[in-house]
């Protein structure tokens, strides 16, 4: 087995030992067992299958900053926050296939088509985020980092919903009007939407079971470590949504294990942002006539043959190779000692290295 192969099954180990206290809280509240059986379901379907890029940066963090391997009790504890992200985003992502009429998620059908599913998928949301609560409280309730643990995810639960909020209102279903898009638009929106809790949240996580401190001196500066983290981390976040909106249009959904929605549901995404900036006067009326359109696939397709002709693929290509050099010359500016405990660079390139030419 690769080193990454060994990763990745351990964090795996850690969920079934997770999932069952979840079972075991509900059993022993007296639920009957079709209640226990569907929660044990509802965790199954949706927490692991993913990249899990976001939980395993938990543990990755801890274990850069520890400058050393973690003992079994501080890897359980790590893993617990990292699966707690990963129940987070297990919510964020029922709710949002809801929202977005998606069809697929992971391979699969999204959750609220499963068979037998439907609309008891939003309590099945609520209860896949109260489990980070439960869990949390559990394991770190006389850890004196506790209350940073419960604000950092409460905060970061309320950007991103407020991120949502705008993803959603740029795009009515019954009215397009591509003027009201810009990129400055799409910037606030996937920061809000998607770099907080998949970028910040884990690494601040890592950073607060480290025992991180909310400032320390190196060669005589004042360095605050969580700042410094969200300014690289932010951006970072930025660059992976555009992955998503690049790779929503074109990445074949067997490889992507999802069915893009983007242009059907009038996203205001880098694709159509990009277009918009270099079309014609003639592929902007195709545009302007065939976005946003539900239920005709011609209509999406003349779409996708507007992005090809002005060659978003290769503006793509360009604007990945010129954010990967920006990300990598503002990681290599973080100050950085040898002190265990302290900020390092390797958090930040282990992050960008996961996510670089990703292609699902
Ligand atoms: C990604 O948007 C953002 C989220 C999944 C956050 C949802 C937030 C909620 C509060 C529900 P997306 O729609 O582009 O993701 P995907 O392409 O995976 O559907
Ligand atoms: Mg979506
Ligand atoms: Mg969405
Ligand atoms: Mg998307």
């Amino acid at each position: 087995m690769s080193d990454k192969a060994a990763k990745r099954a351990k964090f795996e180990h850690a969920w079934t030992r997770i999932r069952d206290e979840l079972v075991g809280y509900a059993a022993g509240e007296g639920m009957p067992k079709e209640a226990v059986e569907w929660y044990t379901k509802s965790l199954d379907y949706n927490v692991p299958g993913g990249k899990l890029n976001r939980g395993m940066s938990v543990v990755d963090t801890a274990e850069i900053i520890k400058g050393a391997k973690l003992d079994d009790d501080e890897y359980y504890k790590a893993a617990i926050l990292g699966w707690g992200v990963e129940l987070l985003q297990a919510f964020f992502l029922v709710s949002d296939d809801i929202m977005d009429s998606s069809i697929t998620r992971r391979g699969q059908p999204c959750w609220y088509r499963a068979p037998g599913i439907g609309m008891i998928a939003i309590n099945d949301g609520f209860m896949l985020e109260s489990a980070i609560y439960y869990l949390i409280k559990k394991h770190f309730r006389s850890e004196p980092y506790y209350v940073d643990l419960l604000e950092i995810f409460h905060e970061t639960t309320f950007q991103t919903e407020l991120g949502q909020l705008i993803d959603l209102i740029t795009a009515p279903e019954d009215s397009v009007d591509l003027n009201k898009f810009s990129l400055d638009k799409h910037r606030l929106i996937v920061i809000y939407k998607t770099a907080y809790y998949s970028f910040y949240l884990p690494v601040a996580l890592a950073m607060y079971m480290s025992r991180v401190p909310a400032s320390y001196e190196l060669d005589g500066k004042k360095i605050e470590p969580y700042k410094v983290a969200m300014d690289i981390l932010i951006p970072l976040g930025e660059y992976f949504q555009i992955q998503d909106d690049f790779l929503d249009f074109s990445a074949p959904p067997e490889i992507l294990g999802k069915i893009g929605t983007d242009i059907v549901d009038n996203k205001c995404s880098w694709c159509i942002n990009t277009a918009l900036a270099v079309v014609t006067p003639e592929q902007r009326a195709v545009l302007d006539a065939n976005y946003g359109k539900k239920n005709e696939p011609a209509a999406e397709q003349r779409v996708k043959d507007v992005f090809e002709a002005v060659d978003l693929r290769g503006r793509y290509a360009k604007y990945e190779a010129e954010v990967y050099g920006k990300l990598n010359a503002l990681i290599a500016g973080i100050p950085e000692g040898p002190q265990p405990g302290t900020l390092k660079r390797a958090v930040f390139t282990s992050f960008l290295e996961k996510i670089y030419k990703r292609t699902k």
